[in-house]
């Protein structure tokens, strides 16, 4: 009797396992299947890839901001506002490239507000410093048009003219713009419009691969506005948006600049092509000579905005406040850095809170 049940229970004990394998098994297929459901799922779906943020003003001003510290402190290690606050604020102002002229104005605004206000201490002062400044970068349309017939032209390509002394960063901002216009699904051609040095067509060649865009380009000293009508030209017959137009910093000391840049002006709008954008690139880091530069582009086209760049690095943020200010012009877009991905559109209040804080 007792064998009996013992082998009865090793029987049941047998069958329990094989039960527990067979399903065991069973759920490890099941689970398999799954995973393997899943990754097809997702190889079939379309990758989106989320475009990187960009850089912020307050990351990439932190050699400006330091600066701006170091002059304002003087001013704030006081705590009372006397005769003395005043001349340092000024002082300040003026070394952090904002101008003479402009720093005068600020510190009359700002002492009429504290005798309004009846403000006493310097952290209130900062805060209407900060006030005064950014109501002066406030109400200036940053917005870039790719509209002919709003600029009084005909339907047809819209033509982004870049401008600026050599070095400032005209060809590096049309390479980011391309990147960042594709990726905003517009179509264009860049016109390698600087002929003076084989190089710079070259460098605007590469940024033209990165994106996949069209480029034309003219030989080493060839007409800088044939290079322009051509790229105009070939838009119009591909119905594309835009284009990019490099032009030169400096020319043979025969030709004069400005001549120049104004017949590539007429010239692109020889054709299909309407102007909608002038835009004066400002090396930010060149301080008040870069200001006196800027005037003498700023006097010969009709300048729509400013590209401002290198703000990332030695710069003085003070720069930005002189080219509203005394240029009457806005900054539409800044140059953080030497990467792709490095140029932001202008925000007066993230600038001046970064440039502060
Ligand atoms: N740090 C920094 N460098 C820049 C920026 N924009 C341009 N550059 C650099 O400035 C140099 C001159 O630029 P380039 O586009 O050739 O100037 P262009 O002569 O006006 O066409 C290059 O080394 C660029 O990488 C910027 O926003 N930040
Ligand atoms: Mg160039």
């Amino acid at each position: 009797m007792f064998l009996v049940i013992v082998i009865a229970a090793a029987a049941l004990v047998v069958i329990a396992a094989s039960a527990y394998v067979l399903l065991r098994d069973r759920a490890e297929l099941l689970v398999d299947d799954a995973a393997a459901e899943i990754a097809e799922a997702a190889a079939e779906a379309p990758v989106e890839v989320e475009p990187a943020p960009g850089p912020s003003f307050r990351e990439r001003l932190s050699t400006a901001r330091s600066a701006l510290g170091g002059y304002l402190g003087s001013v704030f290690s006081r705590g009372a506002i006397d005769a003395r606050t005043w001349e340092d604020l000024e002082e300040a102002l003026i070394r952090a490239d904002v101008g003479v002229r402009t720093a005068t104005e600020i510190i009359e605004a700002v002492q009429a507000r504290v005798a309004e206000t009846g403000v006493e201490d310097s952290a209130a002062l900062l805060a209407l410093v900060k006030q005064e400044i950014a109501s002066r970068l406030r109400d200036f349309d940053r917005s870039l048009s790719k509209d002919p017939t709003a600029a009084g032209g005909e339907p047809g390509p819209a033509v982004w003219l870049f401008v600026g002394v050599n070095g400032v960063g005209k060809t590096t901002t049309i390479g980011k713009l391309a990147a960042r216009e594709t990726s905003e699904g517009h179509t264009m051609v860049l016109a390698a419009g600087d002929t003076f040095r084989a190089a710079a067509a070259e460098q605007l060649t590469m940024w033209a691969e990165r994106s996949g865009v069209d480029i034309v380009r003219g030989a080493e000293g060839a007409d800088p506005s044939s290079v322009v009508f051509d790229a105009v030209e070939r838009a119009a017959a591909r119905s594309c948006d835009l284009v990019m137009a490099d032009t030169a910093g400096r020319l043979q000391t025969k030709t004069n600049l400005m001549e120049e840049l104004r017949k590539v002006r007429r010239v692109a709008e020889k054709g299909a092509g309407t102007v909608t954008e002038t835009l004066l690139v400002i090396d930010a880091t060149t301080g008040q000579n870069g200001m006196s530069q800027a005037q003498q582009f700023a006097d010969a086209v009709d300048v729509t905005g400013v590209v401002l760049t290198k703000l990332d690095g030695s710069a003085k943020g003070g720069i930005v406040v002189a080219i509203h200010s005394e240029l009457g012009l806005p900054v539409k877009l800044v140059g953080l850095g030497e990467g792709i991905g490095d140029l932001v559109e202008f925000d007066a209040d993230e600038f001046v809170d970064a440039l502060f804080e």
